[in-house]
């Protein structure tokens, strides 16, 4: 713990290398995490943290490229989180992340770091929460987390991000369907990537109409970019800027950020159960209790009841 503190302590005070093996630590060992998470609870809450997602290709590394000297020019430093959801096919863009983004990242104002996934989403989420918190602790004042918009994922930057930027790419509508609400709901702001390609004015269309179906006003702004060569972009950090110091001014930021830890503390203590009911199922009294709901003798109620007795450590009420 001694030890942890000194890394801790040198991170604060600015010592990269001490940051770059603490999140090492953080991706590796989730227990690690837990006690930094808890350590660094009263330190966070000064960065503006930025998500960007969006479906794969959609060009959020490069828009974060070309974000990066954008957020140089209003603040001291910028720090990029990129994470990696558990599959092969990402790992290998994660490759192509380090050499896309390498241009600004040799800057010492610029921290870069990916986060590969090992183990379980719950996993991933916590290390990239703890990751957040301590570059906020360590005094980064914008952190841009780069995240896949699949599945769950989209839904967990919601718990992380004070803005959540999702970039799409004209045609969307046609290839994305199955992720279309998500996505959605997710955005704070949206971008039109590749707007050099045709298509861009109708998914606008189609964009505002899935958001007017929200009961969600004033609608988002929707911002279109080239990410590859810059246009647009000064636009979209403009909205994003104007958009959390408008939540700084009306008092929103404080509420929202509440409203977001109570969301990531749900997940948690709810992921931490399913997997102490799973355990317990998987145990000899649990695999009793399973078959006799399999054969139709014990109701479900009855089930539940027993099954917390045996999470409280109860074995005496296993069947
Ligand atoms: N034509 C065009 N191509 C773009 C634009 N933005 C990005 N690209 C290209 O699209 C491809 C994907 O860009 P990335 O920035 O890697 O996209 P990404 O969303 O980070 O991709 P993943 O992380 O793999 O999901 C690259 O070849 C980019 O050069 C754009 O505005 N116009
Ligand atoms: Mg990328």
């Amino acid at each position: 713990m001694t030890r942890e503190h000194n890394l801790l302590q040198d991170a604060i005070a600015g010592k990269r290398a001490a940051l770059a093996r603490l999140l090492s630590n953080v991706e590796n060992d989730s227990a690690f995490a837990m006690r930094l998470a808890q350590d660094l609870a009263p330190h966070a809450g000064r960065a503006h943290i930025i998500g960007i997602t969006g479906p794969p290709g959609a060009g959020k590394s490069t828009l974060i490229n070309q974000l990066l000297p954008r957020a140089l020019g209003t603040h001291e430093r910028a720090a990029v989180l990129a994470v990696d959801p558990s599959s092969p096919f990402s790992r290998g863009a994660l490759l192509g992340d380090r050499v896309r983004m390498q241009g600004p990242s040799t800057g010492s104002n610029v921290f870069i770091r990916s986060m590969a996934s090992r183990g379980d989403q719950g996993g991933i989420a916590r290390a990239t929460a703890t990751a957040v918190q301590l570059f906020d602790a360590c005094d980064w004042p914008v952190i841009i987390i780069e995240t896949l918009g699949i599945g769950q994922v989209e839904l967990d930057i919601m718990n992380l991000a004070d803005t959540v930027v999702v970039a799409l790419n004209p045609g969307w509508g046609d290839t994305f369907q199955a992720n279309k609400a998500g996505l959605t709901e997710a955005g704070d702001l949206f971008v039109i990537n590749k707007a050099d390609r045709p298509g861009a004015d109708s998914t606008r269309r189609e964009l505002l109409e899935s958001l007017s179906l929200l009961a969600r006003r004033p609608l988002p702004t929707i911002v279109e970019t080239v990410a590859t060569d810059g246009s647009g972009v000064d636009e979209l950090w403009g909205a994003i800027c104007s958009r959390f110091m408008q939540l700084q001014a009306d008092g929103d930021l404080a509420t929202l950020r509440q409203a977001r830890r109570m969301r990531l503390a749900n997940k948690s203590i709810r992921a931490e159960l399913d997997a102490r009911a799973a355990a317990s199922l998987a145990s000899s009294a649990g695999q009793r209790l399973t078959e006799r709901v399999a054969a139709g003798t014990m109701s479900s109620e009855e089930t539940t009841r027993v099954l917390l007795q045996l999470l409280q450590g109860d074995q005496a009420s296993a069947p």
